[in-house]
C-alpha cells in the first residue's frame, strides 16, 4: 500500500507497520459495532487494493462490480466478483467506456447519490442508475467541487433509510440536492473527517479531528449513536479514509 496513488505526497510515505496496526484496529472497531468481518489477502500487484470500497457497491438487493477510473486500479476488480458471489446472486458489472468508483456512491435509504468525478464518468453513472431503477431504487448524479470522490467531502450518518444528518464540508454543503438534509458542518481544516462511517449504533470517525469529534458527540446525544475514533493517518497519506477500507452490507 505504500506505493498507492496520492494527491498529497507532502504528507509523506505511509509507515507500513503502523498501517497494518491501524487496519487491525479498524477491523476491531467494525466488530465492536456488531459486524462480522471477512478479510481478504493483499493483492501485491495493486497497492491501492486496500481501498476495496472503490471496486464494488453493495446494495440490499444486488452488488455492483465497478470499473475504476484510475487506470492503475482497473485490474483490482478481477477477484471481486467471486467474493461478492458468496453473498449475492445478482451481480452487475460496469463496462467500458463507463467508469465508476465506490467512493463516489453515497446511499441514503433507497436513493443512491453518485458523484461525477475524475474517477466516475457519466456513462458509468448511467449504467449504475439503470441497474438501480430495474430493482426499485433511485440514482442521482452529483457534480462535485474539486476533490477525489463524493464521499471525500461528506457522509450520511442515518441508518436503515431513516432520517439522519449529513456530515459535510462547506464546499459540498452548498449542493442544492442536499438542501433538505440536516447537516453537521466540518471545518475546512478538518475536512478529512467528513469521511466518517455510520455502522449500526456507532459513528466511526478518524482520530485527530477534535472539532468534528465534539460536534458529533453533541449530535450523538439525540442521534442515537455513539462515536468511535479510529486512527487512519497512514491511509490518509494515500487519500484514503474510513469508508474506503471496507464494503459494508
Ligand atoms: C486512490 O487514489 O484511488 C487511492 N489512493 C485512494 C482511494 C480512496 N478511496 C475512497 O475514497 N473510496
Amino acid at each position: 500500500m505504500v506505493a498507492g496513488l496520492t494527491a498529497h505526497p507532502e504528507l509523506g510515505r505511509p509507515d507500513y507497520s503502523l498501517a497494518l496496526a491501524q487496519h487491525a484496529a479498524y477491523v476491531a472497531a467494525l466488530e465492536d459495532c456488531g459486524l462480522e468481518v471477512a478479510i481478504y489477502p493483499a493483492d501485491e500487484d495493486y497497492p491501492d487494493s486496500c481501498f476495496i470500497e472503490d471496486v464494488a457497491v453493495c446494495t440490499g438487493k444486488f452488488a455492483l462490480v465497478t470499473r475504476p477510473g484510475a487506470p492503475t486500479r482497473r485490474g483490482e476488480t478481477a477477484g471481486i466478483e467471486a467474493i461478492l458471489g458468496r453473498h449475492y446472486g445478482d451481480i452487475v458489472v460496469i463496462s467500458a467506456p463507463g467508469s465508476l468508483e465506490g467512493g463516489d456512491v453515497m446511499m441514503v435509504g433507497d436513493c443512491f447519490y453518485i458523484g461525477l468525478s475524475s474517477r466516475t464518468n457519466a456513462e458509468g453513472a448511467r449504467q449504475f442508475i439503470a441497474a438501480l431503477e430495474r430493482r426499485g431504487y433511485r440514482g442521482i448524479t452529483v457534480a462535485l467541487p474539486p476533490t477525489l470522490h463524493l464521499k471525500t467531502g461528506l457522509s450520511w450518518l442515518g441508518k436503515d433509510g431513516r432520517e439522519g444528518p449529513l456530515l459535510v464540508t462547506e464546499a459540498f454543503a452548498r449542493e442544492p440536492l442536499f438542501s433538505a438534509l440536516p447537516k453537521i458542518l466540518v471545518d475546512e481544516d478538518e475536512a478529512y473527517a467528513a469521511n466518517s462511517l455510520r455502522v449500526n449504533d456507532a459513528v466511526l470517525l478518524p482520530a485527530g479531528y477534535p472539532k468534528t469529534a465534539a460536534a458529533l458527540r453533541a449530535a450523538a446525544k439525540t442521534g442515537g449513536f455513539r462515536v468511535l475514533e479510529v486512527d487512519t493517518s497512514e491511509f490518509r497519506k494515500l487519500d484514503g479514509g474510513l469508508s474506503c477500507l471496507s464494503l459494508r452490507f
